[in-house]
C-alpha cells in the first residue's frame, strides 16, 4: 500500500514537472496551449493529406504540436464523436473542416465553449459566430471559373451537368452555385441540374452513365470535388465518351492529374490545401498568443489544363508528406 502511495506521489510530481515544461496542466483540466488538433473532413484523401503536411510543418516551425484525427467517411455523424473526444483532451486549438454547415455547429460550439480556439479550414459553418477564423479558397469564384472554363471547352453551347458531393457541404454548394450563376452569362448552354454522389466516386460514375442514357448529347460536366471528378472520368471512360463530353473537375489528386495528362479530363481547378493548413495554424497560434486574428483568409485557386500542367505542378496534391 505504502509503495503504491509513494508511486502515486512520484507520478504526480513527474506530471507536474512535465506540465511545467509543456504548458499542460492535465489534472486541473485547463487546456494544453501548445497543442493543436487538426480534424479534416475525411481520412486518407490527398486534399486533406496536403493540408495536414502544411499544418504540421508550420506547427513545428512555431514550436507547437499538431495531431490529426479524421473520420473514416465525410460524414457529420462520424466527425461529431471525434470533436467530442478532442474536447475531453483539451488542446489549445482545433483546426476543423466541418463536414456539414449546420449539423456540425453544436459539437464545434461545445469546443468553443470549453475554451478551445476554433479555426475552420476549407469548409465552414453557416453560423459565423463560432469560429475565430476561416481559411479557404473563394469557392463561389471557383464555380464561376469552372463554368467559364467549361464554356470555352464546349464552344458555349449544349447541355451541361453538375455532379456535386453532399448537400450541406459549404464549399461544394458554393461551387455549384457559382457555376449555375455564371451559366446565366452563357445562354447557349443549358443546365441539366445538380446531382449528388454522396462523396463516392462510384456513385459519380453511375450518375454519368444514367445521364448519358437520357441525354446522349451531353456536352459537358462540372464535377465539384475530387470524388465527383474521379468518378465522372470513370463514367465517361465506361461510356466511351472520353474527350467527347468535356469534363472540368475541382481538385488535383494524383489520379485527377493522371486523368488530365491522359486527356480524360480537360481542366482541373486546383486549390492550395497546403497553404490552407499553414494559414490555419498561423491563425490558431495568433489566437493562442493573444495576437490579432483574421476572420476570413482566402487561398489560391487555379484552372490547369494539359498544356500548362507542368508549369503548375506545385498545385498537385500529395498522398504523403
Ligand atoms: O474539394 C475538397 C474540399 O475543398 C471540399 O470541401 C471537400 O472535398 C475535397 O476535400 C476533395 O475531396
Amino acid at each position: 500500500m505504502r509503495t503504491g502511495t509513494a508511486m502515486v506521489a512520484v507520478l504526480a510530481a513527474a506530471t507536474a514537472v512535465l506540465a511545467g515544461c509543456s504548458g499542460k496542466v492535465g489534472d486541473s483540466g485547463s487546456a494544453d496551449t501548445k497543442r493543436i488538433v487538426l480534424i479534416p473532413g475525411v481520412a486518407n484523401e490527398p486534399f486533406y493529406i496536403s493540408m495536414q503536411c502544411g499544418a504540421q510543418g508550420e506547427a513545428k516551425k512555431l514550436g507547437y504540436q499538431l495531431d490529426t484525427q479524421a473520420p473514416t467517411q465525410f460524414d457529420a455523424s462520424l466527425q461529431t464523436p471525434i470533436v467530442t473526444g478532442v474536447i475531453a483532451n483539451k488542446p489549445g486549438a482545433i483546426l476543423i473542416a466541418p463536414t456539414h454547415a449546420t449539423a456540425m455547429a453544436s459539437p464545434i460550439k461545445q469546443a468553443r465553449d470549453a475554451g478551445i480556439k476554433v479555426v475552420e479550414v476549407d469548409t465552414a459553418l453557416d453560423d459565423t459566430s463560432i469560429a475565430l477564423s476561416s481559411i479557404s479558397s473563394d469557392n463561389t469564384k471557383g464555380g464561376q471559373l469552372a463554368a467559364q472554363t467549361l464554356a470555352k471547352l464546349v464552344g458555349d453551347k449544349g447541355p451541361v451537368l453538375v455532379i456535386n458531393t453532399k448537400a450541406g457541404t459549404s464549399t461544394t454548394d458554393q461551387r455549384a452555385q457559382g457555376f449555375t450563376d455564371e451559366l446565366k452569362n452563357h445562354p447557349g448552354m443549358n443546365s441539366l441540374g445538380v446531382q449528388y454522389n454522396n462523396n463516392d466516386a462510384a456513385q459519380a460514375a453511375s450518375i454519368v452513365t444514367a445521364t448519358l442514357a437520357a441525354h446522349p448529347d451531353l456536352a459537358g460536366i462540372f464535377a465539384t470535388n475530387l470524388s465527383s471528378a474521379e468518378g465522372a472520368a470513370t463514367g465517361l471512360r465506361n461510356a466511351n465518351k472520353l474527350g467527347q463530353v468535356k469534363l472540368v473537375g475541382f481538385d488535383a489528386s494524383p489520379k485527377q492529374v493522371e486523368d488530365l495528362k491522359a486527356g480524360t479530363v480537360q481542366a482541373l481547378i486546383a486549390q492550395d490545401p497546403g497553404t490552407i493548413g499553414v494559414d490555419g495554424v498561423d491563425q490558431a497560434v495568433a489566437a493562442l498568443e493573444g495576437k490579432p486574428v483574421t476572420r476570413t483568409v482566402r487561398t489560391d485557386m487555379i484552372a490547369i489544363t494539359q498544356t500548362d500542367m507542368d508549369a503548375n505542378s506545385k498545385y498537385f496534391y500529395k498522398s504523403k508528406c
